[in-house]
C-alpha cells in the first residue's frame, strides 16, 4: 500500500464533547460568522497543468453498472427473503394517486439482491443530514422561521419505508443543523386530504400570521389546494395546526387535469396592486410544463389570472414550483424576502421539479408585476432545459427567506438509489440535503451559487491540512485523515496542462466512463468513501477539455460506478460543466456523511449529490485519496483542508411522544 500523505494539523472549531447538562440543543449562533458569500474559501485543489499520467489501481478495477445480476424481481407487496430475514415490501401507490411513486426502479426489487448485513445498513444512516427516526420521507414542506425557531415540515409515511399514507412530519431547530422532532403537523383526516397531505409552502404575513397552503389528494384522488394555520400562534414550536373551514380553497380550474394541479408556492406581494400571488404547478395536454398564478387577499378566496407565470414546451408536469427574488447587485451577499419588488438589481428565479425526469431545474429571469409573467434572461437555458440545482440525486426542493440570517435557504429531498427491499430492511428511506444558502453568482451573472449554511461549520472537529501536493498523470495519493465517514473537504487545485494538448471531443459526465476514463486533461480529483484497495470508491473530479476552438471547458462530475461491490443499486456518473473564470483555481467542497456525498464546485456554481452504499469502505475502513487520471496534465493540489464533522443532535422533543 502506498503510504498516506501526513497532514498538517489544523485545529477544529470545537472537539464535539457534550456536557452532561447539555441544553436541549447545542448552543450555536450566526454571531461572528460572515455570510457564506463573503467567506474566504481556501484556494482550491487541482489546477495547473503539469500533469503526468496516472495509473493506479484504477485500471484493474471492475466498473459495475446497474443492471448486473439476474434474479426474479419481487413485486411490491411481495415478501422477499434477505440475509435470512423475510422482508415485507409494502406497495407504493403514487402512480395510482396521480403523483410519481418516487421509489427506486422496479428492476432493483430483489434483482441480484446483495446480502446486506445489519452493520452495513446501520452505517448508511447519516450523522448530520436531517432524517426522521424511521420510515419514508420525501419533499421538504413549508420551511419557515418563527419566534426563534426554524421549522421544517416534510412528506412522511408513518407506516413504512416506501411512499404512501403521506402526512406532514415536523421538526424544529435553532440553527438549521440540530433538530428536535415534533408530533406530526398534519395527517390525512378529511375527505379533501384523505389520500395524502401533500406538498405545500408557508407565507408569513406582515402581521405575523402564517398561512400554510398545501395540496390535498381527495377521497377521489383529485388534487385540491388547502389552507391551514397555527392553532396556537403563541406556541413558538407551532405544534398544532388548524385546517381551514373553507377547505378546499382551490380546485382544479377548467382545462386543468384533476391530478395535474399541485404544490402551491409561498405567496408574494404584487407591488402593483398590493394583493398576494401564488403559483401552482401543472401541465397542458401538449406536455408543456407550466405555472398558474392566482391572486388573493385573504388566502381563502382566489382569482385565477388569465396569464401563466411561465410555460415551457416539452417539460411535462411541474411539481414543487418555487419562485423568488435574488439580488443581482455586485457583492450583495444577502438573500431577499419573497415579496422583494422587482427592479434594478433584482432578478427572479423560477424553479420547477420535472416529474418526468425527477430533477430540479431553475432559470434566472425577470418578473413583470404588471402582467404577472416571468421571462428567462436566456431562453436557451429556460426552466427544464437548462440549469439544475444539483446534477445528482436532488428533487422537490423548496427555499425560504431567513430574516435572521438575511439569506435564502434551500432544502432538497435526497432519495435513495438502493432498492426498496434494502430500504425496508434498514427501515428508512431518504434524507434532506444540507440546507444551502442561495445567491446569484454576480461574477458570471448567469447562475446561482449554493453553499452549505454557515452553521454547518460549527460541526468541525479535528482538521488536517495538506499543501502543495503534486499529482503526476496516473497517480493516486492516499491522504492520512484517519477514519473518513463524516467529514468535509475543501480543496483548491491548479492543473498545469501540456500546451501541446490537442482538441478533444466534447465531454459529458453522465455518458462517460467516469473516473476510469482517461483524457488529456482529466479526470482528476478526490476519491472518497474508498477502501484501502480501492475496490470501492466514489470519485469527485474535474475534467477539462480543449475544444476545436482552442478554448478550455471544465466539467465537474461525481462517479459512483465503483461506489459499492453490491449490484442492487443504481450507480451513475453525474455532473455538468462549471464556469471557471480567469484567474480562478479549481475548487471543490465536499460533504461526506456516510451514504451521502454532496459536492460544491467553484463556490457552488455546480453541485452534485450522490448516494453511495459501500460494503467495505465503511466505519474505520473508509479512506480519502487524491487522483489524477489524465494523461497530459500535472495537477497541483495547492491546499486541501479536511475536517472530521461532529454528529448533529437530531432527536425527539422531550414531550412529543
Ligand atoms: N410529492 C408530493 C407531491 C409532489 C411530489 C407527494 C413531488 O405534492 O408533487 O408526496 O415529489
Amino acid at each position: 500500500m502506498i503510504p498516506a500523505v501526513p497532514a498538517t494539523v489544523d485545529g477544529g472549531v470545537h472537539d464535539g464533547a457534550q456536557s452532561a447538562n447539555a441544553p436541549l440543543l447545542p448552543e450555536t449562533s450566526l454571531k461572528g460568522q460572515r455570510p457564506p458569500a463573503r467567506q474566504k474559501r481556501p484556494s482550491t485543489v487541482l489546477p495547473a497543468i503539469a500533469w503526468t499520467v496516472l495509473l493506479l489501481a484504477l485500471a484493474g478495477l471492475v466498473v459495475y453498472r446497474q443492471g448486473h445480476g439476474g434474479g426474479q424481481a419481487a413485486a411490491p407487496g411481495d415478501q422477499v427473503a434477505a440475509a435470512g430475514r423475510v422482508v415485507e415490501v409494502a406497495a407504493s401507490r403514487g402512480v395510482v394517486q396521480g403523483v410519481s411513486e418516487k421509489s427506486t426502479a422496479p428492476a432493483l426489487l430483489g434483482g441480484g439482491a446483495y446480502d446486506w448485513t445489519n452493520a452495513m445498513l446501520a452505517w448508511q444512516r447519516t450523522a448530520f443530514h436531517f432524517q426522521p427516526q424511521k420510515n419514508w420521507m420525501n419533499d421538504p414542506n413549508g420551511p419557515l422561521y418563527y419566534k426563534g425557531w426554524y421549522h421544517l415540515f416534510y412528506q412522511w409515511n408513518p407506516d413504512g419505508a416506501v411512499w404512501g399514507n403521506i402526512t406532514w412530519g415536523h421538526a424544529v431547530s435553532r440553527d438549521l443543523v440540530h433538530w428536535l422532532h415534533l408530533p406530526l403537523a398534519m395527517v390525512p383526516d378529511h375527505w379533501y386530504d384523505i389520500n395524502g397531505v401533500w406538498t405545500g409552502s408557508a407565507t408569513q404575513l406582515p402581521d405575523g400570521r402564517i398561512m400554510m397552503l398545501y395540496t390535498g389528494s381527495t377521497e377521489d384522488g383529485v388534487q385540491v389546494q388547502l389552507l391551514a394555520e397555527p392553532a396556537d400562534p403563541s406556541d413558538p414550536l407551532l405544534r398544532r395546526w388548524a385546517k381551514s373551514e373553507a377547505n378546499p380553497v382551490l380546485v382544479p380550474p377548467p382545462g386543468v387535469g384533476l391530478t395535474d394541479f399541485r404544490d402551491p408556492t409561498t405567496a408574494w406581494l404584487n407591488p402593483a396592486d398590493k394583493a398576494w400571488r401564488i403559483a401552482i404547478g401543472s401541465k397542458n395536454q401538449e406536455h408543456a410544463g407550466l405555472a398558474l398564478v392566482y391572486s388573493t387577499e385573504d388566502f381563502v378566496h382566489y382569482d385565477l389570472l388569465p396569464t401563466l407565470l411561465h410555460v415551457v414546451q416539452g417539460t411535462g408536469m411541474w411539481e414543487c414550483v418555487d419562485f423568488y427574488p435574488v439580488s443581482a447587485e455586485l457583492a450583495a451577499g444577502v438573500g431577499l424576502d419573497t415579496s422583494a419588488a422587482p427592479g434594478p438589481g433584482v432578478k427572479h428565479v423560477l424553479k420547477a421539479s420535472l416529474d418526468y425526469d425527477r430533477n430540479d431545474y431553475y432559470a434566472i429571469g425577470t418578473y413583470d408585476p404588471a402582467t404577472d409573467r416571468w421571462a428567462p434572461d436566456d431562453a436557451a437555458i429556460d426552466v427544464g432545459i437548462g440549469l439544475r440545482y444539483d446534477y445528482g440525486k436532488f428533487y422537490a426542493s423548496k427555499t425560504f427567506y431567513d430574516p435572521v440570517g438575511r439569506r435564502r435557504v434551500l432544502w432538497g429531498w435526497i432519495g435513495e438509489s438502493d432498492s426498496e427491499r434494502a430500504d425496508v430492511l434498514k427501515g428508512w428511506a431518504s434524507l434532506q440535503s444540507i440546507p444551502r444558502t442561495v445567491l446569484m453568482d454576480t461574477k458570471t451573472g448567469s447562475n446561482l451559487l449554493q453553499w452549505p449554511v454557515v452553521e454547518v461549520e460549527n460541526l468541525r472537529m479535528r482538521g488536517k491540512r495538506f499543501d502543495g501536493l503534486d499529482l503526476q498523470p496516473g497517480s493516486v495519493v492516499p491522504l492520512d485523515v484517519g477514519r473518513a465517514t463524516q467529514f468535509q473537504v475543501q480543496a483548491g487545485a491548479a492543473a498545469a496542462g501540456s500546451v501541446a494538448a490537442g482538441a478533444e471531443a466534447p465531454y459529458n459526465c453522465s455518458a462517460s466512463a467516469g473516473a476510469a476514463g482517461r483524457g488529456l486533461l482529466g479526470p482528476f480529483g478526490l476519491l472518497v468513501v474508498a477502501d484501502d484497495s480501492l475496490s470501492e470508491q466514489t470519485a469527485v473530479y474535474f475534467y477539462l477539455v480543449r475544444g476545436a476552438d482552442g478554448k478550455l471547458s471544465t466539467h465537474f462530475c461525481q462517479d459512483a460506478f465503483r461506489s459499492s461491490r453490491a449490484n442492487d443499486l443504481v450507480k451513475a456518473v453525474y455532473g455538468s460543466s462549471v464556469p471557471v473564470l480567469t484567474g480562478e483555481d479549481l475548487s471543490v467542497r465536499i460533504l461526506v456523511d456516510h451514504s451521502i456525498v454532496e459536492s460544491f464546485a467553484q463556490g457552488g456554481r455546480t453541485c452534485i449529490t450522490s448516494r453511495v452504499y459501500p460494503t467495505k469502505a465503511i466505519y474505520d475502513s473508509a479512506r480519502v485519496f487524491l487522483f489524477n487520471n489524465a494523461t497530459n496534465v500535472n495537477v497541483t493540489a495547492k491546499s486541501i483542508k479536511i475536517w472530521e464533522l461532529n454528529s448533529a443532535y437530531i432527536r425527539p422533543y422531550p414531550d412529543s411522544s
